[in-house]
């Protein structure tokens, strides 16, 4: 266990521009932050990036990462401990390579991590692994969950404690081979290349009572425009990529989402956990390096962005997590956060 010392400037989470360019911890590279308050204390589950020598590509395979380490700390600006190894790929019985996007979740006094990885295959799927504390270790369950496939798992609790597991991303994440239900392995590496036709979109499933299976198949989860149809593929400034988030404000449902390709997290609201979403902006703008990955957090009466960046390494894929105050507006709209590279 590590503890990093906020930097100077790190103190005030407010207006201050000079909070939002620092990391939160510089020992151990970390991106996709899924951050959850857990007993009055700041959990963050990360991807814990590392340099397997592997070069860019489309699929990003350069995203080669072996375990995960969970990130905490009291109050926002606050020191950050870095937390041993909370699961590691050789101890998930059916898992191969790539330990992407994390998500957390607690019940009943047992702590939930979902992560996707490759099974042998070299197919995405999303495990389960529990335990008794927020930072692990975890025991991954010996099989993935049974329907589960793509990558970016996110898990989001209603107010009456119903869970939900979001998942779903394309081209390295692998959606458009699921475009049928089934695994297409000719789909192809990228989308449905159907630029005027609806995009792909996230799949949601309730969580059973145990938390550790969904309790019903994978279904789409609309994302619309203004007009009320499904974004289209070719609308990449708008379409679904990865990085799903779910949050509630008030009676209103926030779904989050990275556009990929064009390197923004937008938003869609909605009335229901399983949508339809109507898309309303841009929360994030794009970050120094070409994948953008956030959760969206309250503490106290703070609503609080995470991110990630390559601030500290210049490489897309040693990137550093971050976090932002979030403002809305007395609409409900979110004011759009601009990550101030340097
Ligand atoms: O960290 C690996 C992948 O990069 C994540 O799963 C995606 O969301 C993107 O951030």
């Amino acid at each position: 266990t590590q503890t990093a010392t906020p930097a100077a400037g790190d103190a005030a989470p407010a207006a201050n521009v000079r909070y939002l360019s620092q990391p939160l911890v510089k020992e151990i590279y970390t991106a996709d932050p899924s951050a959850h308050v857990f007993n009055g204390r700041i959990y963050v589950y990360p991807s814990h990036d590392i340099d397997a020598g592997i070069p860019d590509d489309d699929l990003g395979n350069q995203y080669a990462m072996r375990d995960y380490r969970v990130l905490s700390m009291d109050r926002i600006g606050g020191p950050v401990t870095i937390h041993d190894v909370a699961l590691d790929v050789k101890d998930v019985p059916w898992a191969s390579k790539q330990m992407w996007a994390p998500d957390a979740a607690y019940k009943n006094g047992t702590y939930f991590l979902y992560f996707p990885v490759k099974d042998k295959q070299g197919i995405f799927r999303i495990g389960v692994a529990t335990s008794k504390s927020p930072t692990g270790p975890f025991k991954a369950d010996p099989q993935p969950m049974q329907g589960t496939y793509s990558m970016d798992p996110a898990v989001f609790t209603d107010a009456d404690g119903t869970s939900y597991l979001y998942v779903g991303g394309i081209w390295g994440g692998q959606l458009q081979n699921w475009a049928t239900g089934t695994y297409n392995k000719d789909a192809g590496v990228t989308d449905l290349k159907q630029d005027d036709k609806p995009a792909l979109m996230p799949r949601i499933a309730r969580l059973d009572a145990g938390m550790k299976q969904i309790a019903e198949p994978l279904k789409e989860v609309q994302i619309l425009d203004e007009q009320g149809k499904p974004v289209l593929g070719g609308d990449h400034d708008r379409r679904f990529f990865e990085a799903s988030w779910v949050f509630k404000r008030g009676n209103t449902y926030y779904f989050t989402y990275s556009t990929g390709d064009t390197h923004k997290i937008a938003y869609a609201t909605g009335t229901s956990p399983y949508g339809p979403f109507t898309y309303r902006g841009v929360v994030l703008n794009p970050v120094q390096g070409w994948t953008n990955h956030h959760s969206i957090v309250q503490v106290g009466d703070q609503w609080h962005l995470f991110y990630h960046d390559t601030q500290l390494s210049g490489k897309n894929h040693l990137r550093n997590v971050k976090t932002a105050p979030l403002t809305f507006n007395a609409d409900g709209t979110i004011q759009t956060v601009e990550p101030l590279l340097k």
